[in-house]
């Protein structure tokens, strides 16, 4: 009696196996790719200034900074406020290809804001 459960086992075991290399390479579609990124004076630190990832990936760029600090990723479109003492979340899905800045926006007197240059480059690239 005690035979069959085991046998079961394997077969269950065989079929995970089989379907193993499906699922690593649907995770492999999807990354999802974390940054910390931290603001300081105004700038980022020089290695952290390239961000490379592949289309499709989920992005969480983790913001931190020693001021307050409105950032604009140009292309998709985020805008964000980070202040101190807090983690802000960029989150994207890297949709469109392309080199895309990360910049401080400050306001300007009458209206509208300025663009510092950029703290950061995205760039997403083809899978
Ligand atoms: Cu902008």
């Amino acid at each position: 009696m005690g035979v069959i459960p085991v046998s079961l086992a394997g077969c269950f075991l065989a079929l995970a196996l089989i379907l193993a290399p499906g699922l690593t390479v649907t995770a492999a579609k999807a990354d999802e790719v974390t940054f910390d990124l931290r603001v300081e004076r105004g700038r980022v630190p020089a290695n952290l200034r390239l961000i490379r990832v592949k289309q499709g990936d989920v992005v969480k760029l983790r913001w931190s900074t020693d001021r307050t600090t409105i950032l604009h990723l140009h292309g998709y479109d985020i805008e964000m406020k980070i202040e101190p003492d807090a983690m802000a979340e960029m989150s994207f899905t890297a949709r469109a290809t392309g080199r895309f800045p990360v910049s401080v926006h400050k306001p300007k007197q009458g209206g509208g804001h300025t663009h510092d240059p950029p703290l950061i480059h995205v760039e997403v690239h083809p899978r």
